[in-house]
């Protein structure tokens, strides 16, 4: 574990406080911070009652639960675990007979900008044809089914008939690469793919189908027995006969009724794979009561969310934010959303205003790295600036998976909240399920920059390495002290590694470590009447990248390089910030032969970057490759990794390199090809 990083010492004094209006407050449903306290004042005071009245309250029960928290087997906690339910029953089936029944669950708006509407009734019984598709094929309660799909309303379909029948999916991002969603497929043991023949984006056609034969050609996949194929264009694709099935083959006679399967609570509802600081990634496993709970309460309690609602959540369902924002929570809530194909600079970078103006969309929840691009853009041409569009609708902005700047956060609350709608910075991860440090919109003084407090019921604190606190001012390491309902529950197939990454020992082994550095304020905002010190993140503190809001693990990109046994002998990728990404990845790489120069070393740089596309996906390729004929290292033979991030930082190098093999490396890897 690396200390948490200088980061600290960068982060900006923010004196800016922005408090939400009367009008907001009056009309929120977390009325001000007195109600908020109220909330954090009964979970203090009952933490297991607290839990129990939220969860009789937000989730559709078809057995109670008797017990709330299990501790017994911690960090293998359990929550509400002798309760039975179904997921997209609390979705879907929850809004029959109520006037959400004929409202509008999804506003889809393909890449051409061609619109398609469904309601709640419609989706259901989508949902319910779709289950009944996956029941024909053998699929059953507990199986495991990746999913590889465009943005669409059939992605959604199928996470949801995968909850429906009790199956377990595992949505594999449609930007990895062959070979990525190979290693999930067999992490996860799965016995179907759901995929689309192509993908459109930004007016160009991509291949899906071509990527799972890819994968699976790979070997190890002999457990599939299923490829379920969604015909997105007219294309031609290749058809594995016995295997592969069209959505209208599969549908074709299927009764759109079926009931949903009861499991217990603690069933896993998902899988999803994320970065870790080894090369694996993580299988994170998630429940089906805890985590429907969250994303429930948290589209209240963050979004604060009503009827007459358009919300918009950027995220690709392939990432955690689309699972709980997309895929789960606004269907719980009932709200109306809009779903989006494309990329948000085709035709032009003022899609996303011209969409929100389209759609009437009111709670707009985006990455920071979107909105950092689309300044650029707006900046070099006025046309795309969303002053063109009437946002008058906006009525809630938020923010999600990195840090947000307060450049950013300064350009967002003017320039699309019309200064008048708060920003929800939302703090959280894949292995949180949900939202865990954020600001209520009709509650939380702002303050660019600031994720600022943790939601009720969440004991979010900042420790040293043996887990005792820090006082405020002073940056840790973030934790979260005791279990919440929608936390994750394991590393599918690997509990070792679970215990190991979240629960270290020396800081007693029960209470979950986040990964990020943190630090809190001593007392709230000056002038703002919160006395609660607020929250920053200050970045990871293990070997994970964020570029673009997407976790990378640096031990994964390394590996990638060094799998090009042809032409690399060594490699070591750290993480340089970048105005635009957040975070650049920039790789160190030592090549079998002699070090390359001018347009040689131009070429290999590229052969290599494509090499790592198709090793992980485009996410993961290197923006700076470097050759040296070494890389700084220990006597003992340890890569000096603070070293190189300041070679990539371009900074001067003062720390101490006296333990250095080779000093003389320094300058060689200084220089850009
Ligand atoms: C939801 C999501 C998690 C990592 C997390 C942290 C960073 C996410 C953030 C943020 C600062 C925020 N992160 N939200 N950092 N402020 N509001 O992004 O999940 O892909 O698992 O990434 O993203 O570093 O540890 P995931």
């Amino acid at each position: 574990m690396n200390a948490p990083s200088s980061a600290i010492e960068s982060v900006l004094v923010e004196n800016r406080v922005f408090p939400p209006s009367a009008a907001t407050v009056a009309a929120a449903r977390i009325a001000g911070m007195p109600a908020y306290e109220a909330l954090c004042a009964e979970a203090a005071r009952d933490y297991e009652g607290f839990w129990a009245r939220l969860a009789r309250d937000n989730v559709r029960w078809i057995e109670p639960f008797t017990r709330t928290l299990d501790e017994s087997s911690a960090p293998f906690y359990k929550w509400f675990d002798d309760g039975v339910l179904n997921a997209s029953a609390n979705c879907l089936d929850r809004h029959i007979g109520t006037p959400v029944e004929h409202k509008t669950a999804i506003v889809f708006e393909a890449d051409d900008g061609a619109v398609t509407r469904v309601t709640y009734r419609e989706l259901l019984a989508r949902v319910s044809q779709f289950a009944n598709a996956l029941k024909a094929r053998g699929i059953r309660k507990g199986d495991r089914v990746v999913i590889y799909m465009p943005m669409g309303v059939e992605g959604v379909v199928a996470m949801q008939a995968c909850a429906r029948i009790g199956a377990t999916h595992s949505v594999v991002f449609g930007g990895f690469s062959a070979k990525a969603l190979q290693e999930r497929i067999v992490d996860a043991g799965a016995v179907a793919v759901i995929t689309a023949s192509y993908q459109m984006r930004g007016g160009k056609e991509l291949p899906l189908k071509a990527i799972v034969d890819e994968g699976i050609a790979l070997g190890g996949c002999e457990s599939v027995k299923t490829v379920l194929v969604h015909e997105r264009t007219a294309s031609a694709w290749n058809r594995v006969a016995g295997r592969d099935q069209t959505f209208v083959e599969a549908l074709q006679d299927r009764s759109t009724e079926c009931a949903p399967e009861p499991v217990g609570a603690e069933h896993p509802l998902f899988i999803l794979y994320t970065s870790g600081s080894t090369g694996r990634p993580k299988g994170v496993q998630h429940s089906t009561g805890g985590y429907l709970l969250w994303a429930k309460l948290t589209m209240d309690w963050t979004f604060d969310i009503r009827p007459g609602d358009v919300f918009w959540c950027t995220a690709d369902i392939g990432w955690i934010t689309g699972h709980t924002y997309v895929a789960y929570g606004p269907l719980a809530a009932g709200a109306t959303q809009v779903i989006f194909e494309g990329v948000p600079t085709y035709p032009n970078a003022g899609r996303f205003w011209q969409m929100i103006e389209r759609h009437q969309v009111s709670v707009f929840y985006t990455a920071p790295t979107a909105i950092r691009s689309l300044i650029k853009a707006a900046d070099s041409d006025a046309a795309v600036h969303p002053r063109n569009w009437n946002l008058s609708s906006l009525r809630i902005l938020g923010s999600v998976g990195e840090p947000i700047n307060p450049e950013a956060w300064m350009w967002y609350y003017t320039h699309v909240g019309g200064e008048r709608c708060p920003i929800v910075d939302t703090f959280w991860q894949t292995e949180t399920g949900g939202h865990v440090i954020t600001p209520l919109p009709g509650a939380t003084p702002l303050v660019p920059g600031s994720c600022t407090l943790p939601l009720p019921g969440i004991m979010a604190a900042i420790v040293d390495e043996t887990g005792h606190d820090i006082p405020d001012g002073a940056g840790g390491m973030l934790v979260i002290k005791r279990p919440w309902p929608s936390m994750i529950r394991t590393i599918w197939g690997d509990p070792d590694r679970f215990v190991k990454s979240y629960f270290p020992e020396e800081m007693g082994g029960t209470i979950y470590l986040a990964g990020d550095g943190a630090v809190r304020s001593a007392g709230g905002p000056a002038g703002s009447g919160v006395d609660r010190g607020y929250f920053r993140i200050t970045g990871r503190i293990d070997d994970v990248l964020n570029v673009s809001g997407h976790r990378m693990g640096t031990m994964e990109i390394e590996s990638a390089l060094v799998a090009k046994t042809d032409l690399v002998a060594e490699a070591a990728v750290v993480g340089r910030p970048d105005d635009l990404t957040g975070e650049a990845i920039c790789a160190f790489v030592v090549l079998k032969r002699a070090r390359p120069t001018g347009e040689e070393a131009r070429q290999i740089a590229n052969e290599l970057r494509n090499w790592v596309a198709k090793e992980i996906g485009p996410i993961a390729k290197p923006k700076d490759i470097r050759f040296g004929d070494n890389l700084p290292k220990t006597r003992s033979g340890k890569i000096m990794r603070r070293l190189l991030r300041s070679i990539a930082r371009g900074e001067q190098i003062t720390q101490d390199t006296s333990t250095l093999e080779n000093p003389a490396i320094l300058d060689q890897l200084g220089q850009t090809n």
